[in-house]
């Protein structure tokens, strides 16, 4: 089932998700509407809480050389806990609660991160790269957290008079083509 995904500045985005200590068919199913959320929308990677679910839940499935995002390298994280965090790299991110706004955010280059899958079973991956990237991305949003909080002052700046010229763009008065034909 494809649901809503929550976007800035909706309060819930900013709320801590909690762990989970049921793995049941709910938690199947809520992983599943997931997944079907987020090849909808076109993204890779996608946590319980921007479809207003505050549970420790994220996944990401990554797009292959060839442009093929593979159902096979779906990865579904519960839990997680970073256990190991090296180097440092810097990467043009996005993210579907913040549609059509895109900037360098400076993170881990290689990390360790120790997590369940949704048999409740203890998983490890070590990784760097993208896939490193999305990880501690989907994480932040667990803790409340946005990629828009992580770029520098002067970024943050030029994303708020985005986001406010495109509020404007968002009335009825205010947009360019509308306002002709009325
Ligand atoms: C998080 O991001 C991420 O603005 C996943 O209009 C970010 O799926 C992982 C998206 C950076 C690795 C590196 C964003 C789709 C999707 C948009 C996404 C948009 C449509 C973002
Ligand atoms: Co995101």
């Amino acid at each position: 089932m494809i649901l809503e995904v929550l976007t800035y500045p909706n309060k819930k985005l900013f709320e801590r998700s909690i762990e989970v200590s049921v793995f049941d068919e709910n938690l199947h199913k809520l992983l599943d509407d997931m997944y079907d959320t987020m090849i909808a929308k076109e993204g890779i990677g996608l946590a319980a809480i921007q479809i207003g679910v505050a549970k420790r839940v994220f996944i990401v499935n990554l797009v292959k050389e060839d442009g093929v995002q593979d159902k096979a390298d779906l990865i579904e994280v519960i839990n997680p806990i970073f256990s190991e965090k090296t180097g440092e790299c810097v990467y043009q991110e996005g993210c579907l609660s913040v549609p059509g706004y895109y900037d360098d955010v400076k993170r881990a280059e290689r990390v360790r991160l120790d997590y369940q899958d949704r048999f409740g079973n203890s998983q490890t991956i070590e990784t760097d790269g993208l896939l490193a990237i999305a990880l501690q991305h989907e994480n932040d949003h667990l803790d409340g957290h946005l990629f828009i909080e992580r770029i520098g002052f002067n970024k943050r700046k030029k994303f708020d008079k985005e986001f406010k010229q495109g509020k404007k763009q968002d009335k009825p008065e205010n947009r360019k083509v509308a306002k002709k034909e009325r």
